[in-house]
């Protein structure tokens, strides 16, 4: 077992918070991921119980998931645009607050190892597309063709009735977004995903742009997003809960406020979802969602367990 912790630095002071103090209390290392991905959360764990870093822990994980055929939101198997292309989209943020990302990549599974090496051997942060294919064969990633035959018989039930419109719906999707704190209390996050279904071609969603899926400041907090990417990068989410945090929030609130943010502008909220997670220097977590259905795996303490998450949508 790791030698867990409670961390000691003290959370910056701000007149922001008004309600008590929802974030639920941990302590690290903690790894924390967006819905119920229980292989990837026990793989980071596993990474962090050797010592290692944060950063190798997420780039491991997400990978977990990447190379499982049957999940079909993420990697190999990942449901395919309207045109029948699987397309990727992934992005790594370390302690030093680097970044690196591909978009719409094609043809190799582990986009998050690929936006690691973005980060780590280019002077980039963001290849795309062909670009970011090549680059990752140049790196010795293998090509391979990742429509599965579940997520193309899925892709021809949705072509018969779907008059090519691209899809917006409540839950359609399992992109992981995660975030791990390792024994030296240092934080790095990851998100990875085929992006929303029957997408339009050349779509390209929150999860690879930094401030949208993701954000890591090492010296306040993390979040990253799963849903509705337009709505995440019209208010660039993930950028805010950490500031909000930063401001002295609690990580709960911040996620509240970042969906506040988003169905304070959007009256057709009912037909979409967002979810966030969030967590701080301090090990504290939170989570938050539109809508019921959200579901967030956490590892601390020897322990992986989904949780759901309070939601805003109470009607629904
Ligand atoms: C996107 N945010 O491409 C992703 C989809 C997602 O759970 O997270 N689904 O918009």
């Amino acid at each position: 077992m790791i030698g867990c912790k409670e961390n000691s630095d003290t959370a910056k002071t701000s007149s922001v918070p008004k309600d008590k103090d929802t974030a639920v209390k941990t302590t690290i290392p903690i790894v924390i991921a967006t819905w119920n991905v229980h292989d990837s959360t026990a793989k980071a764990w596993k990474v962090l119980e050797q010592g290692k870093s944060s950063l190798d822990a997420i780039e491991q994980g997400c990978m977990v998931e990447e190379a499982n055929a049957e999940g079909q939101s993420v990697g190999i198997g990942g449901l395919p645009d309207r045109d029948g292309n699987v397309t990727l989209d992934a992005c790594i943020m370390n302690k030093e607050g680097n970044y690196g990302a591909v978009v719409y990549m094609q043809n190799i599974k582990h986009a998050i190892s690929v936006a690691r090496k973005v980060m780590e051997d280019t002077p980039h942060v963001i290849l795309a597309g062909k670009g970011a294919e090549q680059f990752a064969v140049s790196k010795g990633f293998k090509k391979e063709n990742l429509l599965t035959d579940a997520s193309k018989k899925a892709w021809e039930k949705w072509k018969k009735t779907s008059q090519y419109k691209p899809v917006i719906n409540i839950e359609n999707h399992d992109t992981i977004g995660m975030l791990a704190i390792d024994k030296n209390g240092d934080i790095s996050g990851g998100c990875t995903t085929s992006g929303l279904s029957y997408k339009m071609a050349g779509r390209v969603g929150d999860s690879p742009i930094i401030g949208s899926g993701l954000f890591v400041d090492n010296e306040v907090g993390a979040a990253t997003a799963t849903g509705l990417g337009e709505e995440v990068l019209k208010t660039v989410g993930s950028f805010l809960i950490v500031e909000l945090m930063r401001q002295g929030m609690s990580p709960q609130k911040a996620c509240e406020e970042a969906i506040g943010r988003i169905v304070g502008k959007n009256q057709n909220y009912e037909h979409f979802q967002v979810g966030y997670i969030a967590i701080n220097k301090k090990g504290e977590t939170g989570a938050y969602s539109i809508h019921d259905g959200f579901y967030v795996t956490t590892y601390v303490n020897d322990k992986n367990e989904s949780t759901k998450p309070v939601f805003f949508n109470k009607k629904g």
